[in-house]
């Protein structure tokens, strides 16, 4: 059950990634249907995957199952049909018009293994409920300094990643690549600094993602490691900003006109106290 658990957890971070159609489609494989065989007549697959036949022949056939669970119905030139195997099992079909159930004639085989089994010392995929403070993830638009951006601040129940995700030309989240990864150690944070990889237009979103660090301590192992989204009741703690115009360039030196009136400012003011100084002198000396 607890691979189960794993595929489901799996399945269900995938969802909130918004890859959820990518995720319960699974693997794909095909099989070609010909005059009158199939081909590969037996094929291997991992639970999960889809099936697709393609009539490449140019006489009608059908894939029906050798114990009539399922059937592609007709199939003529062109067609084709697709199934889903969930279930570890020796899948026989045939075709009804060139073929037998019992396996004589237009026959094939299904082997439909269990999907690979996580290693034991992988944590489920779902990162457990934290029990210290609640995680959260705060950054505001801004623009990409020195090829970096800025998380104003991380909660962390332990010590996880900060994944900043990037959008896909559709404008969902892109599980991979990522735009830019840096460690978060447990508790809050601020101003966290985060290299990005490349770099982003003003106008484009960046999504920092708050991620577990499991497995090998310090390697970001995701996806297809332990090293998965945080998640609050059941949601994923990320934020989303968008990146803005570079801050204008800091303005250019003082023109050479400041540079030279200043002394001549001070050569006049010490002149005028000189002056003064003399003239206070001279009326002192008269007064005598
Ligand atoms: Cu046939």
């Amino acid at each position: 059950m607890k691979s189960a658990r794993t595929i489901i957890g799996f399945a269900l971070v995938l969802a909130l990634l918004g890859f959820g159609r990518a995720a319960a489609q699974g693997a794909a494989a095909s099989v070609s249907i010909l005059d009158f065989k199939y081909e590969p007549a037996t094929l291997s697959v991992t639970a999960g995957t889809t099936v697709t036949w393609t009539n490449n022949g140019a006489a009608p056939h059908t894939v029906t199952a050798a114990d009539g669970s399922w059937d592609s119905g007709n199939l003529d030139a062109g067609a084709t049909f697709s199934k889903t195997f969930d279930t570890a099992a020796s899948v026989a079909y045939y075709c009804k018009y060139h073929g037998a159930a019992t396996g004589t004639g237009m026959a094939g085989t299904v082997e439909v293994t269990a999907a690979q089994a996580q290693p034991t010392a992988v944590p489920p995929t779902a990162a457990p409920a934290p029990s210290g403070p609640t995680p959260s993830i705060s950054a505001s638009n801004q623009p990409i300094v020195n090829g970096t951006i800025t998380v104003a601040s991380v909660v962390a129940a332990q010590d996880g990643w900060i994944a900043v995700h990037k959008m896909g030309p559709d404008g969902k989240m892109l599980l991979t690549p990522l735009a830019g990864l840096a460690p978060v150690k447990a508790g809050s944070s601020s101003n966290v600094v985060v290299k990005l990889d490349e770099s982003f237009a003003a106008g484009a979103m960046l999504s920092p993602m708050l991620h577990i660090d499991a497995g090998t301590i310090g390697t970001y192992e995701f996806p297809g490691g332990p090293d998965t989204p945080v998640q609050v009741d059941g949601n994923v703690v990320v934020v989303s900003f968008t990146v803005t115009a570079a801050a204008a360039p800091a303005p250019p030196a003082l023109p050479d006109t400041a540079g030279t009136a200043a002394p001549t400012i001070w050569v006049l003011a010490a002149a005028l106290v000189l002056v003064g100084l003399g003239t206070l002198l001279l009326r002192r000396r008269r007064a005598a």
